[in-house]
């Protein structure tokens, strides 16, 4: 007898709520659960097709370890054993910087992905750390982190009560939505719309997002920076900046409006092709509306001004008064944040702490920019000492990252992979990047694991909570992923052998003993024993799960307030609990060593000469190619699902008629497209949906290598995008990799024969 099940689905970052159909241990269907809290029925074609993704046959089921140079199904044991031997030796050797570990964009959908990285990368003492924000949001952390001190503190748009939306560089109409969970995005728009508010979009793309807007503003590529500064100088010279509510809590005011002194509409209107008068008519509707958010994503991000971009987006909301505003630009407050402390200075944000080995890059957040990877494995280190030692990278931990085909030059990364002295990559499918490996260790399929939103929760547009157990039973043979990254971090730290409990419980003792000593805290001068007793759950992470709620801001505070959140509260409340809307949260939340809001932070100064040397470039000059996503795809490991592939879901080259004309290119003829770090060959799509100079190729294809286990990918395999980046254009705040808008020459091929 089928049986249904709750999941939230993992396979992007709105979180809807699924009611799953179950047969056996197949899920057979999916739809959207209608009494879930957040997402009330939501469901697009991928959540739609969890159940082929979830049980696609190529998934692998056992361990494989390489013996002889192949890749061979192994037991548990021996897996974990041939980690053990594999990084030991290197760390003891070489020191534990000549320990890469990469974590890609899936880390945000598993309970493992948040609970378990961040005791790898303590226990292993390495700085080696590259992760899919370098390709992604990394600038917007930076932003973050000078503004607010904190690196995480990011608001989002109050999407059900705003009355206008600036967008920029996003497309939640086939995205989802990023950096704002928000379950039927699309939906959210057309309301904002019905009642009267007004979405305006940016992006060089006439994109399923732009036509519903009210304003589409076809932007150049890579000049949004300008285009803000613009917007920013407007707000000054015609006297339309107000604080509000923040009066008190900003410093750095006057400065910004030098510093942008000479970024009028005018100035830069060239550059962004943009009308002087739409820029302050854009400038004017965002002082005026009631309540107004700018929000930025990937186009904002990934590009040469990323940082400056995404601080620009955050100064437009504090001028206008909505930052921390209803209706604004707010930040959320999940169930597994820190219960907030009073408001005072704090310990600030700091870039560069140490270099990479090969290029110098600057650390951000911890991390090393992940274009340099590929360097930081075949290259020997510089003479002076960036804090790395004198190694490189020998070893690699991959936890769920394609970076072969998500990062700039996978060619020469597929190079360095296989000169490494040992790779283990955790990943469901042997891929282009995974067939690198001494050892893959494959994590259940999500049907068979919890699900808990730790990272998303932060960046939702309503506070809510909902933690489902397996909606599946494991099946014999698998291992828990957070088992397997439990095991991974004891055989990485010398442990090898011991029991994945001690991981959690170590975790636990850590923080609770933090948690009793500090005085802002509920459970201040408590037992940390008698606490750690209390916890409830099946397993570690659900322990774990247990003890964040409680100690979280909307918790039971281990007795404080029996109304209060634990587990067993959200085992009760399987459609999840509402937490309300988003509230206000400065001063509390800021961390700057002022314990305002910087607006001008030091390192931003730095880098807007940059900026104001762009103003002089010749914006006419080649054509620049930018991204984009098709609602059925996911980066690059969703090939393999044969109900998402097909129809408009390919890789093909979109080329604007005037371009193709001139470049005498015909429809569905290929192009070779050639730029600093090689050229592939693409079907052209003429259309008129890109803005002319300017054309657009998906990520995450280019399936064609050896050695992979992914048939129904293999047969389209699409080319890679990035194969046409060397690796070496970045922002240089957050070491992230300019993917969009980048120069690209294109030819004409003769026809196949
Ligand atoms: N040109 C260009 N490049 C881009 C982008 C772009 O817009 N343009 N976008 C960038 C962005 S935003 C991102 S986030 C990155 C993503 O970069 P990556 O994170 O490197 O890439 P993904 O394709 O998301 O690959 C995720 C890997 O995780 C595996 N996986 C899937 N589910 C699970 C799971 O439950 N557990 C584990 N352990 N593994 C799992 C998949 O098999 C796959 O190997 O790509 C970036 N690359
Ligand atoms: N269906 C689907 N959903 C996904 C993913 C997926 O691959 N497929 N990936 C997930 C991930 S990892 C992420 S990070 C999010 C990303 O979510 P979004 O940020 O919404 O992603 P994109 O659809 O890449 O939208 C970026 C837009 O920026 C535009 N753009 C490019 N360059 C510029 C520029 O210089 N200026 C401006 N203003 N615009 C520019 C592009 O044309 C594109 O429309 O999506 C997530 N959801
Ligand atoms: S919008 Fe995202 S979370 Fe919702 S069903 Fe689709 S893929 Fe899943
Ligand atoms: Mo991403």
């Amino acid at each position: 007898m089928p049986r249904t099940a709750l999941r939230v689905c993992p396979l992007c970052e709105a979180t809807c709520g699924l009611t799953l159909t179950v047969d056996g241990t197949r899920v057979t269907g999916a739809r959207g659960d209608k009494d879930d809290v957040f997402s009330r029925g939501f469901i697009c074609p991928k959540g739609a097709s969890f159940g082929a993704a979830d049980g696609d046959p190529d998934r692998l089921t056992r361990p494989l370890v390489r013996k002889n140079g192949t890749l061979e199904e192994a037991s548990w044991e021996e897996a974990f054993d041939a980690v053990a031997a594999g990084i030991r030796p290197v760390v003891e050797q070489y020191g534990p910087h000549a320990v890469g570990v990469v974590l890609g964009n899936p880390n945000v959908h598993t309970m493992a992905g948040a609970l378990y990285p961040p005791l790898l990368l303590a226990g292993l003492g390495t700085r080696s750390l590259f992760t899919a924000g370098t390709v992604d949001q990394m600038p917007k952390h930076v932003s973050s982190g000078l503004l607010f001190g904190d690196a995480f503190a990011i608001p989002v748009p109050d999407l059900d009560r705003t009355d206008h939306l600036l967008m920029l560089g996003a497309n939640p109409l086939d995205s989802n939505g990023s950096l704002c969970t928000a379950p039927d995005f699309p939906g959210r728009l057309k309301a904002l719309r019905a009642r009267g508010g007004t979405l305006t979009v940016v992006d060089p793309r006439r994109t399923r997002t732009a036509k519903l807007a009210d304003r589409h503003v076809p932007i150049r590529p890579g000049t949004d920076a300008l285009l803000l500064a613009a917007m920013v100088q407007v707000l000054f010279a015609d006297g339309l900046v107000t604080l509000g509510a923040l009066d008190e809590q900003v410093t750095g005011v006057e400065q910004v409006a030098d510093a942008v002194r000479n970024f009028t509409p005018e100035a830069v209107a060239a550059a962004c092709d943009v009308p002087a008068a739409t820029i302050r008519e854009l400038a004017h509707e965002l002082a005026a509306a009631p309540t107004a958010a700018v929000y930025g994503r990937v186009g904002a991000s990934t590009v040469a001004f990323g940082t400056l971009t995404c601080w620009l987006v955050d100064v437009l909301n504090v001028l206008t008064g909505n930052l921390d505003r209803p209706g604004g630009a707010m930040f959320p407050l999940a169930a597994t944040d820190k219960e907030p402390r009073p408001a005072g200075p704090g310990k600030g944000f700091a870039l560069g702490r140490w270099r990479s080995r090969a290029s110098g890059h600057p650390e951000a957040k911890g991390e090393l920019p992940i274009a340099a990877l590929a360097e930081e494995i075949d290259t020997l280190p510089r003479a002076d000492d960036g804090g790395l030692g004198t190694s490189p990278v020998r070893a690699l931990v991959c936890v769920a990252a394609n970076p072969v085909l998500s990062t700039p030059d996978g060619d020469r990364l597929d190079k360095a992979l296989s000169s490494l002295d040992f790779m283990v990559s955790v990943d469901p499918y042997l891929n282009e990047t995974s067939r690198h490996a001494h050892v893959v260790l494959p994590p259940p399929p999500p049907s068979q694991s919890a699900h808990h939103d730790f990272a998303f929760n932060g960046f939702a547009v309503r506070n809510q909570v909902r933690y489902n157990r397996p909606a599946v039973p494991l099946e014999d043979g698998r291992m828990p992923e957070t088992e397997i990254l439990a095991r991974l971090v004891l055989a990485a730290i010398g442990m090898h052998g011991a029991e994945p409990d001690a991981v959690d419980a170590l975790a636990i003792d850590r923080t609770l003993g933090k948690a009793v000593a500090d005085p802002c805290t509920r459970v201040h001068g408590r037992d940390p024993k008698e606490l750690a007793a209390a916890l409830t759950g099946d397993n570690g992470p659900e322990r774990r799960l247990d003890m964040m709620l409680r100690l979280g801001p909307y918790g039971d505070g281990f007795g404080a307030d029996p109304d209060g959140l634990s587990l067993q509260r959200l085992l009760d409340h399987p459609h999840g609990i509402d937490l309300g809307p988003l509230a206000p949260r400065i001063p509390q939340l800021l961390k700057t060593r002022s314990g305002r809001v910087e607006l001008l932070p030091e390192p931003i100064v730095e880098d807007l000469p940059r900026l104001a040397a762009a103003l002089d470039a010749d914006p006419t000059a080649g054509l620049v190619l930018v991204g984009r996503r098709h609602l059925r795809s996911n980066n690059s490991w969703m090939h393999n699902v044969p109900a998402l592939m097909g129809g408009s879901n390919r890789c093909t080259l979109h080329v604007h008629p005037d371009d193709a004309a001139r470049l005498g290119l015909d429809d569905g003829q290929h192009a070779r497209v050639s730029a600093a770090g090689g050229e592939i060959a693409v079907p052209v799509e003429i259309t008129d949906a890109v803005r002319p100079g300017v054309v657009s190729l998906p990520h995450g294809w280019g399936h064609d290598r050896p050695g992979t286990r992914l048939s129904v990918a293999a047969a389209d395999p699409g080319a890679n995008v990035n194969q046409l980046l060397d690796g070496t254009l970045l922002d240089p705040l957050s070491g992230t990799a300019v993917l969009n808008g980048f120069e690209v020459s294109l030819a004409p091929l003769p026809a196949a024969p």
